[in-house]
C-alpha cells in the first residue's frame, strides 16, 4: 500500500493549522493496526497517516501497533504470526496501556480491519468506542490478486501455500492469509479448520460473548474502495462475499445467513444507526486527505 497511500496523502491539500497545537485533553485516543506487508511505524504509510491525525485532532494520543519486537519482525507477523495469538497480545497491549483506560477509537487497515474487530468482540476492556476498517475483509479472501509492491515474491508463495490447502493444520497455524481464507467451494472445510475467520464470524457455534461485546460499539465503520485490485472480492469490505458453493455471485451482508439470522448482532446494530458503508474511489488503501476530513475524521472527534 505505501508508495501509493503516500502519494495520494501528499498530493492532498497539506492544511496545517498555524500556531502551537492546542493540547485538548477531551479526545479519544486512536489505535491503528497496519495491513499485510506494512508496520507500525513506516513513515510513508503508517506513521504518516499518524501524523495527519495527530494535525487534526490536537492533543490526541494515537498509538499504532507494533506486533513483536520490532519493525522488521512487525512486517514477518502480518504474514506468519498466529492471528488469534497476535489479537491477545494485542488486547494485553491495549489493557496496559493507561492511557486507552477511558477507551479508545479505532482504525483498522485492509486486515488490520478484521483483527481489530476481533478485539473488540473478545476483548471489552478498554472500551472499543468507534470501529473503523478500512479495505478490511470481514468475510475473508477467496484469492490472493496481488500484494503490496516490494513484497510480491512472498505473495507467490503465499498463493502456493493456499493451493496446497489452506485448512491444513500447518497452514493455518503458520500463514496469516489462510486464517481468513474463504473457500465458498469447501464449505465445509472452511467452518471446520478456519481458525480465526470461522470462529469470529460465528460459523461453527453462536459465542454470545462475542454477539454482546460487537454491539458496545458507538459505530462500526467499513469502507471500501470501489477500485481495489488487492482484495478478492471486494464486497467483503462491506461483509458481502461469495455465495456458497460457488465462486462467482456474490450477496450482501445484509442477504447472508449471518445478518438474516443475527449470529453476530450486526442486524441489530444496523437497525441501531451504528453501521457505516463508506465508499472511496481508488485502489485499495487509497484516499486522499480530504477524504479522509470529509468521511472519518468525525468518528475521530
Ligand atoms: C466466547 O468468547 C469469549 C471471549 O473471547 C471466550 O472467553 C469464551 O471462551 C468463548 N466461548 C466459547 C464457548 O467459545
Ligand atoms: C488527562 C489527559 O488526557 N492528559 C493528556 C493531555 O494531553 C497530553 C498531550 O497529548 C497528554 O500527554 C496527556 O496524557
Amino acid at each position: 500500500m505505501t508508495a501509493a497511500l503516500l502519494c495520494f496523502l501528499l498530493a492532498g491539500p497539506v492544511l496545517l493549522v498555524a500556531g502551537s497545537p492546542v493540547h485538548n485533553n477531551g479526545t479519544v485516543p486512536v489505535v491503528l493496526w497496519h495491513g499485510m506487508g506494512d508496520s507500525c511505524c513506516n513513515p510513508l504509510s503508517m506513521g504518516a497517516i499518524k501524523k495527519m491525525i495527530e494535525e487534526e485532532v490536537s492533543g490526541v494520543y494515537v498509538l499504532s501497533l507494533m506486533i513483536g519486537q520490532n519493525v522488521i519482525k512487525d512486517t514477518e507477523n502480518g504474514f506468519f504470526m498466529d492471528v488469534n495469538e497476535q489479537v491477545s497480545m494485542v488486547c494485553s497491549q491495549l489493557a496496559q496501556d493507561p492511557k486507552l483506560k477511558g477507551g479508545y477509537n479505532a482504525m483498522g487497515f485492509s486486515q488490520g480491519g478484521q483483527f481489530l474487530r476481533a478485539v473488540a468482540q473478545r476483548c471489552p476492556s478498554p472500551p472499543m468506542k468507534n470501529l473503523i476498517s478500512i479495505g478490511g475483509q470481514h468475510q475473508g479472501v477467496y484469492g490472493l490478486p496481488r500484494c503490496p509492491g516490494e513484497s510480491s515474491h512472498i505473495c507467490d508463495m503465499i498463493r502456493k501455500a493456499l493451493n496446497s490447502g489452506a485448512y491444513s493444520d500447518f497452514v493455518q497455524k503458520h500463514l496469516v492469509q489462510a486464517q481468513y481464507w474463504h473457500d465458498p467451494l469447501n464449505d465445509d472445510l472452511y467452518r471446520k479448520y478456519s481458525l480465526f475467520l470461522a470462529d469470529i464470524n460465528q460459523e461453527r457455534a453462536i459465542n454470545e460473548t462475542y454477539k454482546k461485546n460487537l454491539q458496545l460499539l458507538e459505530n462500526f465503520v467499513m469502507v471500501k474502495f470501489l477500485q481495489d485490485t488487492v482484495v478478492d472480492p471486494v464486497d467483503t469490505e462491506w461483509f458481502g462475499f461469495l455465495k456458497t458453493g460457488q465462486a462467482k455471485e456474490t450477496e450482501t451482508l445484509q442477504e447472508s445467513v449471518l445478518y438474516k439470522e443475527d449470529r453476530l448482532g450486526l442486524a441489530a446494530m444496523e437497525k441501531a444507526g451504528k453501521l457505516a458503508f463508506l465508499a472511496s474511489e481508488g485502489d485499495h488503501l487509497q484516499f486522499t486527505r480530504e477524504w479522509f476530513n470529509t468521511h472519518l475524521l468525525p468518528y475521530l472527534r
